[in-house]
């Protein structure tokens, strides 16, 4: 029997729209949903390596329980009902010792996030994490400093954009595929580029302006581009006058942040600078000067990513066609959202929570996504309380907070630990109990509410049932809270009666989305009139360049910038980022994309590898203040020459992960747990390495092992 499956792609969190062709019970073919405009078809190379995913026998099978000490890949297999009774009286014990806070949830946002806030809330635990603060915190705290709206509730037109300006945002590598068939279509139309990136990245070579720029320094260089547009008065003088308050404060605080100035911090000639500055005020207001994804990168990420977000305020380019928009929910279609299980009325949470976020500390940060990397710190120190109790699922916190060797020293601090996941993570490998999630093929999802120019709904419908012995983690979670005495606030058995229970009142049912995988709230774009209609949502409902968020908290809006490291010898600083074959720390063992890419290597610039003798393919030692790692070296003119850069995702401890076991090396092994205070994220790119070639370094077993690595390292 031959059917057709509309439904969402999960080789990444992007969640494409896709068409799964299902015959006699078996996936036979996957692309992209050709209903959905932007998508037409297309599929990244990790969306088209799914059925592997689906197919491997090295993913999840059955439910295990530790049977050895920790990380020793000693288990037994469990049946469901034998795992989660487990897991359950584990949670009572803890939660009836230490009180509901010291449980605490990780996980990657995902579709059915909302009932694992509702399993913690009903527990009495504050402690849900989402990765935002890893990936994007900064970005997010920026956003609601200027506009009141946190990046999730903003979006950028790519394809009426006649300029697009990205700071290391390498959109033809790190991708999202509407994003990046919207932007061929600009380019197609005559659309500028200007990338700016100290690595040569297959973006860079797409753009029509490419800037080698000293790493770290682009705060500086926007800067200079502010100081050009207001000296010139090339902004939309309208736009400011009418939205922005702060324009004053700002042009004092440039006034001495000249090209020639930026020149000598970025290595960026003065002329580009102010010839970049006067083509896109030509091309105001269709203008992106792009606030990033990944903006977890510096201790002051939160200014460089206002500063971008400014640049676009300057160029009018809010709310106007190819610039950035605010995204429009059901209501401004006159229709209903789907139902979440937090809408209910749940028990209140009286603790706060442990990594401090909305305390007097630590006042900025999205509380609704908390600070992963900082509850780390709360577990090892059991401050402000025991945190003894965690959940990780569709995260790998081992491998996706900065320093493993500190979350593993944190994992000790716990009384249980347990993952739910579809492959063999190392937070599995780490965990007592792994609990396996059924993959997007095999289940089916809660609804996801897609707010945009035009809100729509979309749904992951199951396209076949389970191949092995695995749940849903809405289903895993309604089952423990059966058996904790919370399920009053789990109102379902099956996921087709949550999907039902979210689409009540909203005028469509689960049928509505067989035809095409989407519902619609409307036929056309909305956007707000840019004369009278933007709804700021600030306190003073204007742009506020001098932020009262920030500066009631006591920040300052506009501190000085501060020169960085110019890093010399052995010494550089360490840059991480994707590639377009893997997914973070996921795909490393697909039976295809381990192909395609096998392992990481360090880009090193070739001068300063020539002074150290490296040459290209061989093994170099990087170290850090917290960790090491060996991996070949790729010796290329195409990198800054203070910088290297790997690939993060490598470096997998997981032994039954066999294809990608110790292939490469780990960048979180490396990082060292550094927080923007401000904006919340860790500064992934603020650790300096030394490299050396393999053998020139001290061998594991010799005396003098630690005495060498300090020397290296200062
Ligand atoms: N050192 C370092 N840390 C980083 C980054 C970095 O560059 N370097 N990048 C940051 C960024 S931008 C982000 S977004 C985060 C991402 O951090 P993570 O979310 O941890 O990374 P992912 O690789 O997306 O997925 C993590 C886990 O989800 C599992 N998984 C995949 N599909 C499913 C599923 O259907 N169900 C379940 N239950 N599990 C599933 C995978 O097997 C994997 O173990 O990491 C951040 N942390
Ligand atoms: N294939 C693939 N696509 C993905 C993902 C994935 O895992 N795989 N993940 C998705 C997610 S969650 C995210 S957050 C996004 C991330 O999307 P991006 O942020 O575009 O991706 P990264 O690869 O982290 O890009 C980091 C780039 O910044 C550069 N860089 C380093 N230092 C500096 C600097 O000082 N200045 C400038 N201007 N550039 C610098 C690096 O050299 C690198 O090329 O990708 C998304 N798309
Ligand atoms: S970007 Fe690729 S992996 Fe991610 S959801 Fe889309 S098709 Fe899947
Ligand atoms: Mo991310």
């Amino acid at each position: 029997m031959k059917k057709t499956v509309y439904s969402l792609c999960f080789m990444c969190s992007v969640r494409c729209p896709i068409q799964v062709q299902v015959e006699n019970g078996q996936v036979q073919w996957v692309q992209g949903n050709p209903h959905v405009a932007g998508i037409d078809g297309s599929l990244c190379p990790k969306g088209a390596a799914g059925m592997a995913l689906l197919y491997d026998e090295q993913r999840l099978q059955t439910p295990l329980i530790r049977d050895g000490e920790r990380g020793s890949g000693k288990w037994r297999s469990a049946a469901w009902d034998e795992a989660l009774d487990y897991v359950a009286e584990r949670l009572k014990t803890i939660t009836a010792t230490h009180g509901g806070r010291s449980l605490a949830l990780f996980e990657r946002t995902n579709l059915s996030t909302h009932v694992s806030k509702t399993f913690l809330k009903a527990l009495g635990s504050p402690n849900h994490f989402t990765h935002d603060a890893l990936c994007k915190g900064s970005v997010n705290t920026a956003c609601r400093s200027l506009f009141g709206y946190t990046d999730a509730e903003m979006g950028i037109q790519y394809d009426k954009t006649r300029h697009i300006v990205l700071y290391g945002r390498n959109i033809f590598e790190a991708v999202a595929v509407k994003e990046v068939n919207n932007l061929m279509t600009a380019l197609g139309n005559g659309a500028k580029m200007t990338y700016i990136d100290p690595r040569v990245t297959v973006t860079a070579t797409k753009a029509g302006r490419y800037w080698m720029i000293r790493p770290g320094t682009d705060l500086a260089l926007n800067y200079a581009l502010m100081h050009v547009i207001l000296k010139e008065r090339l902004y939309d003088a309208a736009f400011v006058q009418r939205w922005v308050s702060g324009l004053k404060d700002l042009q004092d605080f440039v006034r001495p942040c000249t090209p020639e100035w930026a020149e000598a911090e970025t290595g960026i000639a003065a002329d580009q600078i102010v010839a970049l500055a006067r083509e896109v005020s030509r091309d105001k207001p269709s203008v992106i000067f792009h606030f990033g994804y990944r903006g977890a990168h510096h201790a002051d990420e939160i200014y460089l990513r206002r500063s971008i977000l400014i640049l676009n305020v300057l160029m009018g380019s809010i709310e106007a066609p190819g610039g950035l928009f605010f995204k429009k929910g059901p209501g401004a279609a006159g229709g209903k959202g789907a139902r979440k299980l937090t809408e209910q009325k749940l028990p209140k949470v009286e603790a706060a929570r442990a990594d401090g976020v909305g305390g007097k500390d630590f006042p900025l940060p999205d509380a609704a996504h908390g600070v992963p990397q900082a509850l780390i710190d709360a577990i090892l120190t059991e401050q402000p309380y025991a945190v003894k109790a965690l959940i990780i699922n569709r995260f790998d916190a081992l491998k996706s907070i900065p320093d493993t060797n500190r979350t593993k020293e944190a994992f000790k601090k716990l009384d249980l630990i347990v993952s739910i996941d579809v492959n063999f993570s190392d937070s599995a490998w780490y965990a007592d109990v792994v609990l396996p999630e059924s993959t997007y093929f095999e289940r089916t999802d809660c609804i996801q509410q897609a707010n945009g120019l035009k809100p729509q709904m979309f749904l992951r419908p199951a396209a076949i049932p389970p191949v092995h012995n695995t749940r849903e983690s809405a289903i895993i979670l309604r089952q423990l809270a059966e058996r904790l005495g919370i399920e009053q606030y789990f109102p379902y058995t099956s996921m087709e009666d949550l999907v039902a229970w979210q689409l009540e009142g909203t005028g469509f049912t689960l049928a509505d989305f067989q035809a095409r995988g989407f519902v619609a709230y409307c036929k056309d774009q909305i956007f707000w009139d840019r004369n009278d209609g933007l709804k700021i949502k600030t306190p003073s409902g204007k742009i506020e360049l001098r932020s009262s968020l920030l500066e009631e908290a006591g920040y300052p809006s506009f501190p000085p910038y501060v020169p960085v490291e110019r890093p010399q010898g052995d010494r550089f600083r360490l840059v991480v980022g994707r590639v377009a074959a893997h997914t973070h720390v996921s795909t490393q063992n697909n039976p295809y994309l381990s192909e395609l890419f096998p392992e990481n290597k360090l880009w090193i610039n070739d001068q300063r590898a020539k002074a150290l003798g490296i040459k290209d393919g061989q093994n170099v030692r990087v170290a850090s203040g917290v960790g090491e790692g060996t991996l070949k070296a790729f010796v290329t003119e195409l990198i800054h020459p203070d910088t290297v850069f790997m690939v993060h995702g490598f470096g997998h401890e997981a032994k039954i992960a066999m294809r990608c076991y110790a292939k490469g090396a780990s960048d979180s092994v490396l990082q060292a747990s550094i927080t923007d205070k401000v904006g919340g994220s860790p500064a992934l790119h603020d650790t300096f390495v030394t490299v050396q070639p393999a053998k020139a370094t001290a061998p594991v077993e010799a005396p003098s092992r630690g005495r060498k690595r300090k020397e290296r390292v200062n």
